[in-house]
């Protein structure tokens, strides 16, 4: 395949333009664990895409699907109008997403699944009466998509400083990375469940009548990694159920499979009232997002709206025919094929690999879980991210696709990841990291 002739014409998303439009890294095609770059070579993915290609790259079944779909029926309108795919993976999600959890809003991506959550929550507090309850509580540190709803409750400084005053009424837990007590900490870390108390520490501040819904990564993914405190979800779960006020889980990377279930809320053995998720739901092929509620949620909804429309919210694309038919192929092919389970099988080679590098140059932290691992560096002086993007650069080079957040490396590779591939990937990262000042 060619090479694209111009690049300038493109803004691209959260990408230094001008670096990269000097030194560009063009793919042209997938195929299972690997991309091939328009230099011809082979690069094994190890981040699946952006933490979504959970199946791997070019599955044949969900091709099929979306062709068969697009030739059947391209497009029905969401609003006033029903196809039968989307009552379809509606009752499918239901099936696998924790008990209760039978109720599913769609939309076209991660932020939009937020979007969707945070006015669920705030529509649902007013419907059952309690309409002072508007607050949203987020996380430092917190990555929840880039429409507004979502940087409001996020908590990275970079996505939220450039925008304004956002939503109002927000506040924010503290994060839970404390490295001087839980550096190298395989799996969950031990220190910091009682950073859950922060939720006490607002709710004396601003009242829990004043609150509508708490919003956090079960494993916070794109802020470099954290697992959460051994004991700090359920602590969360707690402090939430005793003050009447809904927690989300932001599932848009764990949820179907990257900790070896269907979700996290199953994983860590803990029950929000709202998920969102997106990504590995129609295995990236088809952009699509899902907001999933409680039953409660739903009912009480239809049942005290003020209005023959219970929820004055949907997208042009919500539940998308060929988004849907991709989502069933990709479910259909993570029963089929035992992908959860293998990705359980594989979690602790990938813990084992990842904390092999410990002593290697530049590293200050290793943090994993499921299929996730984080080699945290040291930035180099001042220039904060600089390291991490020589070493994804470095790896690029090398024939290895993994992820810099700043100077934390990050891998999720695709879960039909081998031993051999697990291997390639450290032992590559590690010969970048030693070629990197
Ligand atoms: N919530 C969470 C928890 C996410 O990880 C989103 C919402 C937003 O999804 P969309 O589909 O709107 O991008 C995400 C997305 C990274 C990285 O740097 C992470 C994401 C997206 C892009 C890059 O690791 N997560
Ligand atoms: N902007 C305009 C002018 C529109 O007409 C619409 C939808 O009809 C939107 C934005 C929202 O687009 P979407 O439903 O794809 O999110």
């Amino acid at each position: 395949m060619s090479k694209p002739n111009n690049l300038e014409s493109l803004w691209m998303p959260f990408t230094p333009n001008k670096t990269f439009k000097k030194d560009p890294r063009i793919i042209v095609k997938a195929k299972d664990m690997h991309f091939t770059s328009d230099d011809n070579r082979q690069i094994l993915d190890g981040t699946a895409g952006l933490w979504c290609v959970n199946a791997g790259h070019g599955r044949k079944k969900i091709q099929e699907a979306v062709t068969q779909q697009i030739e059947e029926l391209d497009y029905s309108p969401p609003f006033q109008f029903g196809h039968p795919k989307q009552f379809e993976l509606a009752n499918r999600l239901a099936e696998i997403f924790p008990e209760g959890m039978n109720h599913v809003f769609f939309s076209n991506s991660g932020s939009e699944a937020v979007d969707s959550a945070l006015k669920i929550a705030l529509a649902y507090q007013r419907a059952r009466g309690h309409a002072t309850k508007t607050r949203l509580i987020g996380r430092e540190r917190g990555y929840h998509g880039v429409g507004f709803g979502g940087i409001s409750v996020g908590g990275m400084v970079k996505n939220r400083m450039y925008f304004g005053s956002m939503l109002s009424g927000v506040d924010h837990l503290r994060h839970t990375h404390n490295p001087s007590v839980n550096a190298f900490s395989q799996g969950q870390p031990e220190h910091g469940a009682e950073l859950a108390d922060d939720l006490e520490r607002l709710v004396q501040l601003h009242d829990a009548s004043t609150i509508a819904a708490v919003i956090v990564e079960p494993i916070a993914g794109s802020t470099g990694v954290l697992p959460p405190p051994k004991g700090y979800l359920q602590r969360l779960r707690d402090i939430c159920t005793k003050h009447d006020i809904l927690l989300i889980f932001d599932e848009v990377i764990s949820a179907f499979g990257r900790l070896g279930k269907a979700t996290g809320s199953d994983y860590f053995g803990v029950t929000p009232d709202i998920i969102t998720c997106a990504k590995g739901l129609t295995n990236a092929t088809i952009p699509m997002g899902a907001t999933v509620v409680q039953d409660y949620i739903y009912e009480s909804m239809l049942e005290n709206a003020d209005a023959p429309i219970e929820l004055f919210h949907g997208y042009t694309y919500s539940g998308h025919p060929v988004a849907c038919a991709a989502a069933l192929a990709t479910l259909d092919i993570y029963k089929e094929e035992g992908l959860f389970e293998h990705a359980g099988e594989q979690a602790p080679k990938i813990e084992k690999a990842a904390h092999s590098l410990k002593g290697t140059k530049h590293i200050i932290d290793i943090r994993n879980l499921g299929v996730i691992a984080a080699l945290e560096l040291e930035p180099r002086g001042n220039a904060v991210g600089a390291r991490g993007f020589e070493v994804m650069k470095k790896a690029w080079d090398m024939g290895l696709m993994v992820r810099a957040n700043g100077d934390t490396l990050a891998f999720s590779p695709p879960l039909i990841v081998s031993d051999a591939q697990i291997d390639e990937m450290f032992t590559t990262v590690k010969s970048a990291l030693e070629q990197v000042d």
